[in-house]
Order: structure tokens, then C-alpha cells, then sequence
């Protein structure tokens, strides 16, 4: 195990990274941009690095935890030198093609790169229970295993060193998904003509009505996993024929209350599609096959 980290970026998940590391005994090293907000760090021990070099100097293993790609030209990229025979932990936000891109340049420079996604919110690493994905290397990833496991469960999924950030964002993506449904389920039951919005108790609806119904379609979604695994679609409890006309009455109904149908307009565009080209009678789960760039 490392006996020292440094943390690059503090803000409101970086500083409890650093946290996490300081309060486990590390010698801890943190840069940011703005030094101030590592106040509270130095006065519990850390050691805030004045310079980018410094602060990868300070330690072999190197915690990252920036803004965006953006944040990183005018950080990591002013003391390359530096990386050398460190192992950088890279746990941002991006895409794949960010993460092979700096993968690259780390090793250009004799260093070891892992892409992470940290799969909660700040108080969730405080408490220990996230859990985070990464990519890279295998004996990259054992080499830190038991340091950044201080962060959360952690999986390693692919040694290819994108698999992290397109994990991540597809896991973002279904919680976004549901984050619109909620809205536009909301939106549309306080949209009802006649009605105070102040008289539509959403908590009520939400315990009583939403969550236990998408706690089932939750369930059927792993269904719906074996149809696509088995290349097999042809269930017939919910035929994209029969849907059709009902995400129609949903658009309608918008339309009529002065709700935005653009959440379901989404869907029911791959809807038409699958049964323009003749999967009408399959369930939904064939829409993974028509959810292609060039037609939408
Ligand atoms: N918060 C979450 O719930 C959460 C969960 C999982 C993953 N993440 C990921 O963790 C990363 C950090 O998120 P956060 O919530 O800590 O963000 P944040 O509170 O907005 O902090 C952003 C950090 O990036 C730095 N930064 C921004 N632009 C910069 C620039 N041009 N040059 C140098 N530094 C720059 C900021 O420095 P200053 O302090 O100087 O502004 C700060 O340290 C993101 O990739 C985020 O997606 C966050
Ligand atoms: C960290 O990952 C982000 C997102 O993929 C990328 O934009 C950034 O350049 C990486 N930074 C470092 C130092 O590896
Ligand atoms: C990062 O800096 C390079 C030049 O070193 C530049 O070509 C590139 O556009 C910059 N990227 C961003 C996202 O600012
Ligand atoms: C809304 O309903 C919940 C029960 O689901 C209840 O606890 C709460 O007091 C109600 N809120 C109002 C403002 O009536
Ligand atoms: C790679 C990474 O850190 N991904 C995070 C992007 O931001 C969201 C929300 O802030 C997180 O849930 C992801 O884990």
C-alpha cells in the first residue's frame, strides 16, 4: 500500500477523497487551483502543494479528481516530467476517447494510468458505501487495489483503459432516464386542468403510485436484458405495436396539459422505427437494435 497520495482537485468530491485518505493515515498532498479551498485539509495535516510539480512529486500514486478535460490542460500538462514512475488514478468525468488520450500521454512520460468512475455523491464515499469502476491495466489496478479501495467497492472491468468512462456514462444515462420519467410523470399529474398545483400532494403520488410501478419495471428491465443476450425479442407480453399508440395518448396528453412531450418524443421515435422495419410484433427490447446515430 502507498503511504503517501497526492489529491489534484478539491472540489466538492476531491476534498472528500482527501479526507478519506488523510483520515486513513496517508500523507496527503493536495493541489487546486484556487489553494484556499484546502484550509481545513492543511490544518488536519495535509500538505498543500504550491506547484503542479510539487504536487506530483510528493507521491507515487496520484489522485485526480478535476472539473473536465479542460481543467486538465492547465494543470497536469504544465509538469509532464513529473509523471514519471507515478501511477495516476484519474477519477473525472469524460468520455472514452479522453481517457485513452491521457492513458497515452501518462505512459509517454514513464507513468501508469487507471480511469475511474466514482459511482456516488460525495457523502457516499464519505460513509464508504459507493462504489467506483475502473479500467486499465490489471497489474496497474492491483498494484493500488487496497488504496483505492479506501473509496468505495471497487471493480475492475476491462484493461481497456476506456471501459471505465463508457460504464459510467451509461450508468449516468439510465439514472438520467429516470430522472426524466420522474419529471415528466410529475409534470404531468400537476398539470391537470382545474386544478391548484399547490393541492397535488407529488409526495403521495411518488410513495404511493410512482416508485412501487418502476419498482417492478426496474425488475423487468433484467427481462428484457435476457431477450437482447439471447438475441431473442419475440416475448409478447408488451408487442411495440400495442406501446405505440399508447406513448401517443402520453404525447397528446401533454400537449393538451402544456407539458413538453420532448421526454417521450425520444422514445417514440425508435418505436416508429423498429416497426417501420418490421419488428412491430417484438417486445421492446428490440429497440437496443435501431438505437442508431444516423437515424435520429
Ligand atoms: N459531485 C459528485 O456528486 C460527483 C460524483 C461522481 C463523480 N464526480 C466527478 O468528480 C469530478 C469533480 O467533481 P466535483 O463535484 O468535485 O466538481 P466541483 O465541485 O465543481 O469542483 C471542480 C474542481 O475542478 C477544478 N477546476 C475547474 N476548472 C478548472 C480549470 N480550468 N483549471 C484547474 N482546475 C479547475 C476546481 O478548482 P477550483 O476549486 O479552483 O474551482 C475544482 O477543484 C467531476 O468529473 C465529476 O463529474 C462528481
Ligand atoms: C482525467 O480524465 C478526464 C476525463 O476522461 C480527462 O479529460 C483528463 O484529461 C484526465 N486527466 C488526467 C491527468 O489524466
Ligand atoms: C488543450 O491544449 C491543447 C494544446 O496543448 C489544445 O490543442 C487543446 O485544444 C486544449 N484542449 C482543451 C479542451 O482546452
Ligand atoms: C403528502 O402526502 C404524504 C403521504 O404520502 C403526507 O405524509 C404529507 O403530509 C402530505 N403533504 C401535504 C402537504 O399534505
Ligand atoms: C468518471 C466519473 O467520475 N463519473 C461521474 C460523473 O459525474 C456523475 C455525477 O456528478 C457521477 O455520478 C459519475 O460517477
Amino acid at each position: 500500500m502507498a503511504k503517501s497520495i497526492s489529491v489534484f482537485g478539491l472540489g466538492a468530491m476531491g476534498l472528500v477523497l482527501a479526507e478519506v485518505f488523510l483520515k486513513k493515515g496517508y500523507k496527503t498532498t493536495v493541489w487546486n487551483r484556487s489553494p484556499e479551498k484546502a484550509k481545513d485539509l492543511v490544518a488536519n495535516g495535509a500538505h498543500l502543494a504550491t506547484t503542479v510539480a510539487e504536487g506530483l512529486e510528493a507521491s507515487d500514486l496520484i489522485v485526480v479528481c478535476l472539473l473536465n478535460h479542460e481543467a486538465v490542460n492547465t494543470t497536469i500538462k504544465q509538469a509532464l516530467p513529473s509523471l514519471k514512475g507515478r501511477t495516476v488514478v484519474n477519477l473525472t468525468n469524460g468520455t472514452s476517447d479522453h481517457a485513452r488520450e491521457m492513458s497515452a500521454l501518462v505512459i509517454a512520460q514513464g507513468g501508469r494510468y487507471i480511469h475511474g468512475g466514482i459511482m456516488g455523491v460525495p457523502p457516499m464515499v464519505a460513509a464508504g458505501v459507493a462504489f467506483l469502476i475502473y479500467s486499465g491495466p490489471l497489474e496497474v489496478y492491483q498494484s493500488v487495489e487496497q488504496d483505492i479501495a479506501l473509496l468505495g467497492t471497487p471493480r475492475h472491468l476491462d484493461a481497456e483503459v476506456g471501459t471505465a468512462s463508457l460504464y459510467d456514462l451509461a450508468l449516468l444515462s439510465g439514472m438520467y432516464g429516470l430522472f426524466t420519467g420522474f419529471i415528466h410523470a410529475v409534470s404531468l399529474v400537476r398539470s391537470q386542468p382545474g386544478k391548484d398545483k399547490k393541492d397535488i400532494n407529488v409526495s403521495e403520488f411518488v410513495n404511493t403510485l410512482l416508485v412501487p410501478w418502476l419498482s417492478h419495471m426496474n425488475e423487468y428491465t433484467k427481462i428484457l436484458a435476457d431477450q437482447i443476450d439471447a438475441d431473442d425479442y419475440s416475448s409478447k407480453s408488451a408487442r411495440i405495436v400495442m406501446q405505440i399508440p399508447a406513448i401517443d395518448n402520453i404525447v397528446q396528453q401533454s400537449k393538451a396539459n402544456g407539458i413538453s412531450p420532448e421526454p417521450i418524443a425520444a422514445i417514440q421515435k425508435l418505436f416508429i422505427l423498429a416497426n417501420d422495419r418490421g419488428f412491430g410484433n417484438d417486445d421492446l427490447s428490440q429497440l437496443v437494435n435501431h438505437n442508431d446515430a444516423k437515424e435520429n
